[in-house]
């Protein structure tokens, strides 16, 4: 039976990755993180009692900062795959916290690679790192491929940068079996709730359901190529079944922007909307709305508006990916549309805000973070 070892598995794609390997027949080992609330959440429908017979769900408490940590679970588990998907992965956050984000995010990798060569794992454990479209930040070509260059945004790209440069270095310097997956926005039900769509689909189907008045958004024209999780899941353990380890883009090939996916979400929750205004001044008005699917909202609302709060340093406009590579070499294609993945995203929401409106008119105090 193979062993996997997940970083980040409470995460969005972690808790995927985890189920997909399960499914494949794998005992799989995640690092969770002490928190002072629980926080596996995500996991908690595959979660196996390590008391009983034939476990294969593993959780150890761990820190991508804490060597001493990584390399003593490593070398009891002593994996045949780690997946380092473990990262401040919130951009927006990497310019608040800029030295905790590089040294999870870019010396954590280091810290997981120097832990299988000093184990003397190098020839037995194949290594995946969760590299990002943010790397090429200012685009230099479009689309992009794995050969276009570099030029990352944000203290998470650069993090990012160093954990995709020291990950080549050791294949190259040591024989490992490591590489990247360069993966363009991913999105799921599970997705965090402060990034962009998600921010929306729960804000959507809030304001259908009348818990929230209006949504504020950044920039709204920053344009993205979004995938669905379970899809990028599938790419990432394709990548250690290779006989050479090689990076691959991972991509749909296709963008929307941050507007479109507020309009196609809003559509989702039978909501019409129209954009006016510019700028800061941009705002979304109700034009017709199905009051069956969102009784609380009325023509005319204004539900969708600018918070300069939301703007970014420095911006990463546009993202548009050139999957090519893992179609032809991997025979790997996106299964899931961004529409249909919206669709879910908003029925997931609409699920839980019905839920809450439900308490709520029955007495009952529903607090939900306002976080976003
Ligand atoms: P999430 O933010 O959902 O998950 C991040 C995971 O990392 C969580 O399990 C989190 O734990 C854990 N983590 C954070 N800090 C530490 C730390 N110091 N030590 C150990 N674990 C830590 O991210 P996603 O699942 O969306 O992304 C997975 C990876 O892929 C990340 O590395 C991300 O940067 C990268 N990526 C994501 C893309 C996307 O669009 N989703 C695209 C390209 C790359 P906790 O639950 O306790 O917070
Ligand atoms: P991103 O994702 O920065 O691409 O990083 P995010 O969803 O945070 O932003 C996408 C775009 O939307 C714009 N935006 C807003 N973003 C957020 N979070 N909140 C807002 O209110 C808002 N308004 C507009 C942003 O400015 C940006 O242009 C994600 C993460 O998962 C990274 O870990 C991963 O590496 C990359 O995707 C690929």
């Amino acid at each position: 039976m193979k062993k996997a070892l997940i970083t980040g598995i409470t995460g969005q794609d972690g808790s995927y990755l985890a189920e997909f390997l399960l499914e494949k027949g794998y005992e799989v080992h995640g690092i969770k993180r002490r928190a002072s609330s629980l926080n596996t959440e995500r996991v908690d429908h595959i979660y196996q009692d390590p008391h009983i017979e034939n476990a294969r769900f593993y959780l150890h408490y761990g820190d991508l900062t804490d060597s001493s940590n990584l390399t003593r679970i490593i070398s009891e588990i002593q994996p045949d795959e780690v997946y380092n998907l473990g990262a401040q992965s919130h951009v927006a956050v990497s310019f608040e916290s800029p030295e905790y984000t590089a040294d999870v995010d870019a010396l954590g990798t280091l810290r997981l690679l120097e832990a299988i060569r000093f184990l003397g794992l190098e020839k037995k454990t194949k290594f995946y790192q969760a590299s990002t479209s943010e790397l090429f930040g200012e685009v230099q070509e479009i689309p992009q491929k794995e050969t276009t260059p570099f030029y990352p945004r944000s203290p998470y790209a650069v993090a990012k940068m160093y954990a995709y440069w020291i990950t080549v270095n050791y294949r190259e310097s040591y024989g490992m079996y490591a590489c990247n997956g360069i993966l363009f926005n991913h999105e799921s039900p599970r997705r965090g709730e402060t990034f962009v769509t998600r921010k929306i689909t729960r804000a959507i189907a809030n304001i259908a359901q009348g818990l929230d008045p209006c949504l504020y958004l950044g920039n709204m024209d920053a344009l993205r190529d979004w995938g669905h999780a379970k899809d990028y899941v599938r790419m990432q353990w394709m990548m250690l079944q290779q006989d050479t380890p090689e990076d691959f883009v991972i991509a749909t090939g296709k963008q929307i922007s941050v507007r479109e996916f507020v309009s196609m979400s809003a559509r989702e929750a039978g909501i019409e909307l129209a954009f006016s205004g510019e700028g800061v001044d941009e705002i979304a008005t109700v034009v017709s709305v199905d009051v069956e699917k969102a009784p609380a909202v009325a023509v005319g609302d204004v539900v969708v508006k600018v918070d300069p709060r939301y703007f970014r340093p420095a911006e990463v406009e546009t993202l548009l990916g050139d999957p090519a590579k893992a179609k032809q070499k991997l025979g790997w294609v996106p299964e899931i549309t961004v529409e249909e993945m919206c669709s879910e995203m908003v029925a997931n929401d609409l699920d839980i805000a019905k839920r809450h409106a439900l308490l709520k008119s029955h007495g009952y105090d529903v607090s939900v973070s306002k976080e976003s």
